[in-house]
């Protein structure tokens, strides 16, 4: 069931999946070094694969400068354009490459095609937005002056990701950056080495019979972070869009702060949601099990507490550990199942240990945990409930896995600062019916995330908001809204029209 059509897999990787490098017509095989990626599903290997090295970096990097310099006078609506075109083989191959993202992350095929339509609508997002690079008109204080503002293309962009959004989280990145007329270089987890491949397939056909796009403008290497590390140091990669951990995001934020350079960082989270008193326990719950449980717990937004209110959390909890009981988990290529694999074996330990130390602490498992090797050779879990009765450090750590922990509070302003005493500061929610809760919780004093909401959950952001965090989370801003100056810079420009030179701020400097 696992086995992908090996004959369709080439129509849309055209037998390139064994190169470490690819960029334009340069396939280099990886000059020594193979890995080999194994599906979550079942714990065999996917396929073997080249491993970038680091000269090949370094010569991929001048490739993509070379295209970058053509590519940045082309007109922003033409390069929305090839976003657009990528936009729609996207949508003719959808089906194939949420089976990839399925067979390399373990995602159901539900979530698998809600990502690729998350890359379909980044693509029609980016298109608009190529006609819309505005920069503003500024009154000047000198007479016959004009001031104004330009957003010119920044130069070879590198996209870092993570193995849970192999598709969506390169085409935030990839959409906005193409319109605004950079180069791309994705290094792409070494899990999910396919799903770039496929996704770079997309560019090349889409750019196949566009004359005005360079050769080279966009390049995947494969392999681990070794592979990354010349791309972070090198002065010419105008910016670093790095998703991942947050010590991963450390690294790379102090090695590209040494040469000055970008960083857009979209990092841990350790996502709260707050359920008062007047909540709709029946939406609440449906909020919580999506957000807790999807992708197996493994989305940066995943829900991993919630902060009920004490006379409404045992009834909470009797009606989550009923829906927990009914949930499916299995191979996710299967309609049935709502929860498929954790990542890798090191997924599960991490989980496992979790709640060990979480029952250490002195606190209470009241739900699920258990490794399901009754489902076979994968990394299948029954998702776990903690119920917090002491004090906990492991909850202020994220675990990438489906461990939800609930947490009692008396006051509002008491569960604002559960809520925000963790050092991650993603996304967050509250459910409740009463407005002065709904708008204490998104005003100022309110949730410290980048992304808060009222009776929704945490996780399934739509592309049109700007998405990203503050604290631990990064500080990035992706995807929608303005998202798209980060791949640009801003020159201020003035215009005398006039037949004098008055001097700024009055002052008179006579020759
Ligand atoms: C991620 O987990 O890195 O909001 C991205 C969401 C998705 C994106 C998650 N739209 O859950």
């Amino acid at each position: 069931q696992k086995i992908i059509n090996a004959a369709k897999l080439d129509i849309y990787l055209k037998g390139t999946q064994f190169c470490g490098v690819i960029q334009g017509t340069h396939r280099l095989a990886g000059n020594e070094s193979v890995f080999t990626s194994l599906s979550p599903i079942d714990n065999t290997p996917v396929a073997n694969f080249g491993k970038a090295d680091s000269t090949e970096v370094e010569q991929v990097i001048e490739r993509s400068k070379a295209a970058f310099l053509q590519f940045r006078t082309v007109p922003a609506p033409i390069r929305g354009e090839l976003v657009r075109r990528i936009g729609n083989l996207a949508r003719e191959r959808k089906t194939l490459l949420a089976e990839l993202i399925s067979l390399e992350a373990g995602k159901i095929k539900e979530e698998a095609q809600g990502e690729v339509q998350e890359l379909i609508d980044i693509c029609d997002f980016a298109v608009g937005q190529s006609r819309q690079l505005y920069g503003l008109t500024i009154a000047s204080e000198r007479p016959e002056h004009r001031m104004m503002e330009q957003w010119h293309p920044l130069g070879p962009v590198a996209i870092i990701t993570a193995f849970n959004f192999p598709v969506a989280v390169w085409g935030w990145n990839a959409a906005l950056a193409l319109i605004c007329g950079n180069s791309l270089i994705w290094k792409p987890s070494e899990q999910t080495s396919l799903c770039a491949l496929a996704c770079q397939q997309l560019v090349e056909d889409a750019s196949s019979t566009m004359a005005e796009i360079p050769d080279d403008l966009t390049a995947v290497l494969l392999g681990d972070k070794t592979v990354a590390d010349p791309l972070i140091s090198h002065r010419d990669i105008a910016l670093v869009s790095a998703t991942g951990s947050t010590e991963m995001g450390r690294t790379v934020s102090a090695r590209v702060a040494q040469r000055l350079g970008r960083v857009l960082l979209e990092l841990g989270g350790n996502n709260g949601m707050i359920v008062t008193p007047s909540a709709n326990l029946d939406l609440a719950l449906r909020a919580i099990v999506f957000a807790a449980v999807g992708t197996c717990g493994q989305r940066c937004t995943s829900l991993r507490r919630v902060i009920a209110h004490e006379s409404i959390i045992d009834e909470l909890e009797t009606r989550l550990i009923k829906a927990y009981t009914s949930l499916p988990v299995g191979n996710p290529f299967s309609d049935k199942t709502l929860i498929g694999p954790l990542v890798n074996r090191a997924a599960v330990k991490r989980f496992q240990a979790a709640i060990e130390t979480f029952q250490k602490e002195g606190n209470e498992i009241i739900y699920g945990g258990q490794l399901r090797e009754d489902l076979g050779p994968g990394n299948y879990v029954t998702p776990a409930i903690g119920r917090q009765t002491g004090d906990s450090q492991i909850i202020g750590t994220e675990t990438f896995g489906p461990l939800l922990y609930l947490t009692p509070y008396e006051t509002l302003p008491e569960a604002i600062s559960i809520h925000n005493s963790v050092t991650q500061g993603l996304s967050s929610a509250i459910f409740t019916s009463d407005l002065q809760e709904a708008e204490q919780f998104l005003g100022p004093a309110g949730s410290d995330c980048g992304i808060s909401n009222v009776n929704i959950g945490t996780s399934g952001a739509e592309i049109g908001g700007a998405f990203g965090g503050e604290k631990d989370t990064g500080g990035g801003r992706e995807s929608g809204s303005d998202a798209w100056k980060n791949y640009m810079r801003r020159a201020t420009n003035t215009i005398n029209y006039g037949t004098a030179l008055p001097l700024a701020q009055g002052i008179q400097f006579d020759i």
